[in-house]
């Protein structure tokens, strides 16, 4: 059984380790450890069992979809909020295809937030204002900003029938096609 002077021995000994441990912050390298846990805070265990200072990395952009536009008050931490007057919030950040003044694609997702899905007249200058359209899902179609009007406008890509099986008259022409439950209606194939 160990006698009163041993147990003292032993419990100043591990006091002097533990003490050592806490309140050498200043020098934290020379002391070996397994895991973060074993530093002191604002250190962690290096590859080499010592404490080293942890060196904050660059302020993150909190963007999960990656279209540039963040959520909360970290998204100063975005290049939109750094190098534009653009610092507006993603309302959707799980969707790459919906953030601020998004180009409205017929999608049945409202991609600009402005209350209205699929709501492609915006208003535009030049047909980079409007949404592309994906050739696979919506051949033959074809998103323009009308000159006159200045608003977005989904047309047949042409006016000209193809094939010798063409109707005539030729019924392709360049009428605006109307985004219906996320979907054009379907361009014939000899106007494609
Ligand atoms: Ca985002
Ligand atoms: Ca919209
Ligand atoms: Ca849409």
């Amino acid at each position: 059984m160990m006698n009163h002077k041993a147990s003292f021995l032993l419990f100043f000994a591990f006091s002097a380790v533990a003490c050592s441990i806490g309140f050498n912050i200043d020098d934290p390298q020379k002391f070996s450890c397994d895991d973060k846990d074993d530093c002191e805070s604002g250190y962690f265990c290096n590859t080499s069992n010592t404490c080293e200072v942890e060196t904050p990395g660059p302020a993150k952009c909190p963007d999960a979809d990656g279209d540039k536009y963040g959520v909360g008050p970290d998204r100063v931490n975005c290049d939109l909020c750094k190098t534009q007057s653009k610092c507006e919030e993603d309302p959707d950040d799980t969707d790459p295809f919906i953030f601020p003044n998004a180009p409205e694609e017929c999608d049945g997702k409202d991609n600009d937030s402005d209350g209205n899905i699929d709501n492609i007249g915006t208003p535009c200058n030049s047909a980079n204002d409007c949404a592309a359209v994906d050739p696979t899902a919506n051949p033959g179609v074809v998103i323009l900003c009308n000159p006159t009007s200045k608003i977005c406008e989904a047309t047949m890509r042409t006016t000209i029938c193809f094939g010798a099986d063409a109707p005539d008259p030729c019924p392709c022409n360049s009428s605006v096609l109307n985004c219906t439950d996320g979907a054009f209606p379907e361009v014939p194939a000899f106007c494609q």
